[in-house]
């Protein structure tokens, strides 16, 4: 694997999780895989989860791991073409690239949304730089558009929790103080698609996703009717496709909370976290025995071991 950034790039879903039940179990098992190989991870945003759990993947299999804080630690990088460099920013990814390249086996980089520029969004402008100057393998830690490494362990996730062969799974959009990439609920779709389960997505107007995307999945806008016989309520906001990247509704009618998910078959709770309390999910739903964002989180290392398992093995 030269690249994962979206479900094409696992290939069987079925054998990827198979490989994930396996490290799951035996987490150190390939640890001659990483041998005197060395991971960079760069972030140009924040992060909890993906940033621990990658390490510690890379670390079960045996890697070295770098992790570099862009905004923080290094040059202020510029990605524009053609423009004379005479402000704020003193280095070019166009050699800032290759340079991080040379200096490690794998690159996994986090790197969100502008949600002002829909074109260079949606076209992956920064991601593909990496893909096309780097010269090593590109693991997508969130891009502007997907969040594979989420998606993989919260269907991973789904498959340990299920109670039936064909569940079916909501995914909800949930009001938030702030401006949200696509990117959860994108790969959430996307994975799902590829999966054995029904899925609804709950929305209001407005928030439609990318249609390309959406195409065959079924979109219910009463959120109540959505949730009736859901075994798996997954809750996420995101900003406007549509109005790119605008905020359209803050309205908490579309909090989950106890009473809609008592019109669920005992739907657990997911999200992927970080999870703003009583905006997007009441203290009693997360705070229940029916939320598993824990395990959820837990499964980040899983996904993130899969992936780079497979991408050693091809190094
Ligand atoms: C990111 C997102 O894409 O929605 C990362 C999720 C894994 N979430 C946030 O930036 C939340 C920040 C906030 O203010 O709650």
């Amino acid at each position: 694997m030269r690249q994962f950034l979206t479900v094409d790039d696992i290939g069987d879903v079925d054998s990827a999780l198979t490989e994930a039940r396996i490290l799951k179990r035996n987490p150190h098992g390939f640890s001659y895989l990483g041998k005197n190989k060395t991971m960079i991870l760069l972030f140009f945003n924040s992060s909890l989860r993906t940033r621990l759990s990658t390490q510690k993947a890379a670390r079960n299999l045996g890697m070295e791991v770098i992790v570099l804080d862009v905004n923080k630690d290094s040059w202020k990088l510029e990605s524009e073409y053609g423009v004379i460099m005479d402000g704020d920013k003193p280095e070019h990814l166009r050699e800032a690239i290759p340079v991080i390249g040379s200096y490690c086996d794998i690159i996994g980089i986090r790197s969100f949304a502008s949600l002002t520029d829909k074109e260079a969004d949606y076209t992956e402008e920064l991601i593909n730089q990496f893909i096309e100057f780097s010269g090593v393998p590109i693991v997508s830690l969130e891009s502007a558009t997907r969040h594979p490494l989420q998606a993989f362990a919260d269907l991973f996730t789904i498959e340990e929790y299920k109670r039936k062969s064909k569940p079916k799974v909501v995914l909800t959009w949930a009001p938030h103080p702030r401006a949200l990439p696509q990117a959860v609920a994108n790969s959430f779709v996307e994975w799902m698609k590829v999966s054995d389960v029904d899925l609804v997505v709950t929305h209001p107007e407005g928030y439609e996703l990318d249609p390309s995307l959406m195409e065959g999945v079924k979109v219910e806008h009463d959120q109540k009717k959505a949730f009736e016989n859901a075994d798996f309520i997954y809750a996420k906001n995101w900003s406007s496709f549509t109005h790119y990247g605008q905020i359209l509704s803050k309205d908490r009618s579309w909090t989950v909370d106890e009473e809609k998910m008592a019109l669920t078959n005992e739907a657990y709770f997911m999200h992927c976290l970080p999870v703003r309390r009583n905006m997007v999910v009441s203290d009693g739903v997360i705070d229940s025995s029916r939320s598993i964002v824990i395990p959820e989180a837990a499964n980040r290392v899983v996904s993130a071991q899969v992936v780079l398992k497979r991408m050693l093995e091809k190094l």
